[in-house]
């Protein structure tokens, strides 16, 4: 009889919660940046293994709704809370925000008897009386089934949280195939991979209003797959940075995420990238909407 378990994916933005679910997959199936507010939509990174199935939901980071593509990540998080078998709370121990926390556990209120576990990441930057401490407010905060001191980014601590998981999901059976690693068609592996490049080579300069659209998916004879992307931004002056001087930027840029989907997609890819000033469309519905942030009714 196999094992099968969705397992929800929740913390303060930047906590570490898609680093932790590609360490868990063993691929980049969520992006990872810098800043807070990197993921916008629920992606699920699946794990199977000893006859069990994880299905990892990773959620975008709980924070301020200011626009109408906040209010999407904030639906994200809320719908993930339904159907799932077990959950993790994250905790970046390097800025602990203890009432974000306990506001974010209050709102969350799983289904009962769901199991919970506390993920205390982002060891390997504090000392371990400040775990200690950590961990003894943060029990009071919820009844957390089980606490974990991980450092996601360095691997550590992360096969004692799989293995507590294997053990708590129920019997059943797989949803998907056994190959599967990711729910995201290539289409979106490969917005998001581009998106990825933008905020890391663009964090300081460009904040949080690049959207990427995939407008042609081609496979050419030859082999190669043709694919054309636009990049939009909401100010003239972003695009000005990401274009860069003559180009350069944004040629670097199609360069790094080419590479990136070579890998991920396992063929060789022909990327063709376009940048675009659709100014406020995060304010927009029906932008945000078609810039892939639909929401599930
Ligand atoms: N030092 C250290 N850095 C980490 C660790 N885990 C994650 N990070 C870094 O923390 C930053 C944020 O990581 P993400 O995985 O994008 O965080 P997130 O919780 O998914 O963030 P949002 O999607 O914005 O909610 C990245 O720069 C990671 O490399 C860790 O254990 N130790
Ligand atoms: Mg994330």
């Amino acid at each position: 009889m196999t094992k099968f378990g969705a397992v929800g994916v929740f913390g303060r933005a930047n906590a570490g919660k898609s680093t932790l679910v590609n360490a868990l997959v063993g691929e980049r199936v969520s992006i990872v940046s810098k800043r807070p507010q990197t993921t916008r939509k629920r992606i699920l990174g699946i794990l199977t293994v000893d006859e069990c199935q994880l299905v990892f939901c990773d959620t975008p980071g709980l924070h301020a709704i200011k626009n109408k593509l906040d209010a999407y990540m904030h639906d994200e998080i809320l719908s993930t809370v339904k159907g799932l078998q077990a959950g993790l709370y994250l905790v970046d121990l390097s800025e602990l925000k203890p009432e974000e926390d306990q506001n974010y556990l209050a709102q969350l209120n799983p289904e009962s008897g769901m199991p919970l576990f506390l993920v205390l990441n982002k060891s390997d930057l504090v000392e371990a009386e400040a775990v200690k401490k950590a961990r003894e407010l943060y029990s009071g905060f919820y009844h957390f089934n089980k606490i974990f001191i991980t450092a996601a980014s360095e691997n550590e601590g992360l096969d004692a949280v799989q293995k507590a998981l294997q053990e708590v999901v129920p019997e059943g059976p797989y949803a998907y195939d056994v190959d599967d690693y990711t729910s995201l068609s290539e289409r979106e592996i490969v917005e998001e991979t581009i998106r990825e490049v933008a905020l890391q080579r663009f964090y300081q300069e460009v904040p949080h209003s690049i959207a990427v659209q995939v407008e042609q998916f081609k496979e050419r004879e030859n082999g190669k797959t043709y694919v054309e992307a636009t990049i939009y931004v909401e100010k003239e002056s972003h695009k000005k940075i990401i274009v860069g001087k003559g180009g350069d930027g944004i040629k670097t840029l199609g360069q790094i995420a080419r590479q990136r989907l070579n890998d991920l997609l396992g063929r060789d890819i022909f990327l063709e990238l376009w940048i675009k000033v659709k100014e406020n469309w995060r304010r927009d519905e029906q932008w945000v909407e078609r810039l892939g942030y639909r929401k599930n009714t």
